[in-house]
């Protein structure tokens, strides 16, 4: 996507029903996908209201406008779960913005998709694990959402991604892009290529289950980061669970997997000193007990025992995306200094190695939970 123009924005600020004056607007977040905007409004005698701003990024999701009706599908049924469980649905839920015409979205002069969440107050997403309890409140919360959405008409929802976690189909990609070769960086990336080469089981590994029918489909996240949960700043509890983007019928190992993928590791996702990055099994067993409470007896023997298979598959896949993306020319992530999305597709592998050195250890902590 083109950078965002200022004017851009001011005009989609001004088709949003907003109340009071702007006094502050700045970029906000780092999600790899939208452009986040935090604005401030001064209300007379009321103080201050905040709220974000996307630029939706039509790339990556191609039917914006789908995707807000499984938006607004999905956080008006929670909102009415929460109500009924005593929860406050202006924080325990993303609450959507209309524009002056009553639209969930606002296109813009240029034909970009913009939309506006209430700000979640007196929360924060972070970006890495600063306490093992704050992991483990992500992870009931996580877990908390797979289980609320367990009865929702998964039917109803579009697919915002077309085979999202089809890790089988991201390998057949992911080796066009390196016969492509566009950018002429292959030759610099054998062996990061051969490391997912020599793994195309993993790559096959759910596929082949849900073949079988081993494994159920369930409506979930798929993109379950630490930064796309809100903890509360004075309880410290997990209370929304944002970016609801990917919110598709999925695996609850692949959920379970992408947060230990990011949150588990020792480092950040583009760290270049590779051996500052492992997956730290205190908060593996952490995340685990958390994400199996939460679900509240929902999952199976079978998907609790291949959460470990879940961390790893996520992992690789990741680091494959990444790969395939630097491969094709940073077109899908968004970057900061060259060459940042290998790094990111390294500390993926390694995370990938390091699983494999404690696989057992992995299994039995998640045995420990499965009772
Ligand atoms: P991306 O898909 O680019 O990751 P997100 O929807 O996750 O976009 O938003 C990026 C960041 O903005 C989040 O990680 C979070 O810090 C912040 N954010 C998004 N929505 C809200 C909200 N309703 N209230 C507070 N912060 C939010
Ligand atoms: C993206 O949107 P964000 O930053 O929360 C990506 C995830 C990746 C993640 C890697 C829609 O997540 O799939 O795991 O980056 N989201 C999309 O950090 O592709
Ligand atoms: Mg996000």
């Amino acid at each position: 996507m083109e950078p965002v123009l200022k004017a851009q924005r001011d005009e989609a600020i001004a088709n949003f029903q907003y109340e009071g004056v702007l006094v502050e607007e700045r970029p906000y977040g780092s999600g790899h996908i939208n452009d986040t905007f935090l604005l401030t409004f001064a209300i007379a005698e009321m103080g201050q209201i905040k709220v974000i701003l996307q630029r939706m990024n039509t790339e990556v999701f191609t039917q914006p406008v789908e995707l807000m009706e499984n938006i607004l599908g999905v956080t008006s049924y929670l909102r009415k779960k929460i109500i009924e469980n005593g929860g406050d649905p202006e924080r325990e839920t993303l609450n959507v913005i209309n524009t002056v015409d009553g639209l969930p979205y606002f296109i813009d002069s240029k034909g970009d998709y913009w939309r506006s969440y209430k700000f979640i107050t007196d929360a924060t997403s972070y970006d890495a694990v600063e306490s093992a309890d704050d992991f483990y409140q992500s992870a009931v919360s996580f877990g908390n959402f797979q289980r609320l959405l367990a009865d929702y008409p998964a039917e109803t929802l579009h697919e915002t991604i077309k085979g999202f976690h089809d890790t089988k189909a991201r390998f057949q990609v992911f080796k066009k892009a390196v016969e492509d070769d566009v950018m002429h960086r292959a030759d610099c990336v054998r062996k990061e290529i051969q490391f997912v080469l020599d793994h195309e089981d993993v790559a096959n590994y759910f596929w082949e289950l849900q073949q079988k029918g081993e494994i159920p489909l369930r409506v979930t996240h798929n993109d379950t980061k630490l930064n796309n949960i809100m903890i509360d700043n004075k309880t410290g509890k997990g209370i929304c669970v944002i970016d609801l983007d990917t919110v598709m019928p999925g695996l609850a190992m692949n959920d379970f997997g992408d947060s230990i993928r990011f949150g588990a590791s020792t480092a950040a996702e583009d760290e270049q000193d590779l051996d500052k990055v492992w997956c730290d099994m205190d908060l593996f067993d952490i995340y685990a007990k958390g994400y199996i409470e939460g679900c509240g007896g929902k999952l199976t023997e079978r998907e609790i025992e291949l959460l470990p298979m879940g961390a790893k598959v996520m992992t690789f896949e990741c680091g494959m995306r990444f790969l395939t993306d630097y491969l094709q020319g940073d077109t899908y992530f968004k970057i900061h200094r060259e060459h940042q999305n290998l790094d990111r597709c390294r500390t993926q592998f390694k995370l990938v190695e390091d699983m494999e050195k404690k696989w057992y250890t992995m299994q039995e902590i998640v045995r420990k939970y499965a009772k």
